[in-house]
């Protein structure tokens, strides 16, 4: 078998034409045009290339993006004077700090700042909890970019066992959260593996759905992958300058129906969601006022 691509660039222009229209709608309704604010800090070239993919989204789809880039010796005090002027500024709807922050940075101290009614990353605990208990304000952004795809790919996803590689605070701990709610494209039954899992390939290959947030190349090798499974690389590990996944994705796509491929797999889609988190974000700023 040779698995079908899932193509999460093609699906994340869809989520984006289709958002473009919303927002067209409502700016007419309301005047308002949805705001991200970015915060980039210091000078790492993956994060520049991935923030800018953010803004040049959002300016497609009809939103304003905004760029801080404070520098890569800023302290946590002027991080947190920067998030408290975007928390207090009423044009910005999201608000945005791409990680890694530099080892000086307190990081948790900086993203519990950002007020959660702009978290479009939905790293506050109050987004974290509130997903949790299924009634989430905003989804983050790369789990539930996933969750799209395996909708828009008609993935049987209630009743499967999903098998999460990587237990991150970003990505492997909220993707189980999601795929074990009652939902759509949820009621899995979910196991999470991580360095600690003893034998991992076999738990893996009882998985009908295998997402792959370890952060090391070719970390799933086909002979880790039931016949017909369906593969979610989240990867994005820089080799020799370019960007490969977490799966040995020529030998893996012999065996699965269906996988993604890094780039144009996952990180499209994440970039699709932090847009939609934002024009959420500004619609509820205009609920609030009204
Ligand atoms: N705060 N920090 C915060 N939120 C996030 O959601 C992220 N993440 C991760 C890193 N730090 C973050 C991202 O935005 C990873 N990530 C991300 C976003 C977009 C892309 C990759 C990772 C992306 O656009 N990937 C393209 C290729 C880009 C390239 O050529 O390098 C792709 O097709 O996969």
């Amino acid at each position: 078998m040779t698995a079908e691509i899932i193509d999460g660039k093609g699906i994340a222009a869809t989520i984006r034409q289709e958002l473009a229209v919303d927002v067209k709608v409502f700016h007419a309704e309301t005047g308002v045009t949805p705001h991200l604010a970015a915060v980039l800090v210091g000078d790492d070239p993956a994060s520049a290339v991935y923030v800018r993919n953010k803004q040049r989204a959002c300016e497609v789809a009809g939103m304003k993006s905004s760029l801080h880039t404070p520098p890569a010796e800023t302290s946590t005090d002027e991080l947190l004077d920067l998030i408290q002027r975007l928390n207090e500024d009423s044009t910005v709807h999201g608000i945005l700090v791409q990680l890694p922050l530099p080892d000086q940075i307190d990081e948790l101290r900086v993203l519990d700042a950002v007020v959660p009614t702009k978290d479009v990353d939905a790293f506050h605990p109050d987004n974290v909890g509130r997903m949790i208990q299924g009634r989430a304000r905003f989804l983050p952004c790369t789990p539930h970019g996933v969750q799209e795809l395996l909708r828009r790919s008609n993935v049987e996803v209630a009743g499967s066992h999903a098998v999460v590689i990587g237990r991150s605070e970003i990505v492997g701990k909220p993707m189980a959260a999601l795929l074990v709610q009652k939902g759509d494209e949820a009621n899995a039954t979910v196991t999470i593996c991580h360095s600690r899992t003893r034998d991992l390939p076999s738990i893996v290959r009882l998985a009908d759905i295998v997402v792959a947030a370890i952060g090391q190349p070719k970390f799933v090798t086909a002979d880790m992958i039931k016949p017909g499974a369906v593969v979610i690389d989240v990867g994005v590990n820089r080799v020799d300058g370019k960007l490969v996944g977490d799966v040995d994705y020529d030998a893996v796509r012999e065996v699965a129906s269906k996988i993604t491929p890094v780039p144009g797999g996952v990180g499209p889609m994440t970039i699709a969601m932090v847009l939609r988190n934002t024009f959420t974000a500004a619609k509820l700023s205009v609920n609030a006022d009204g």
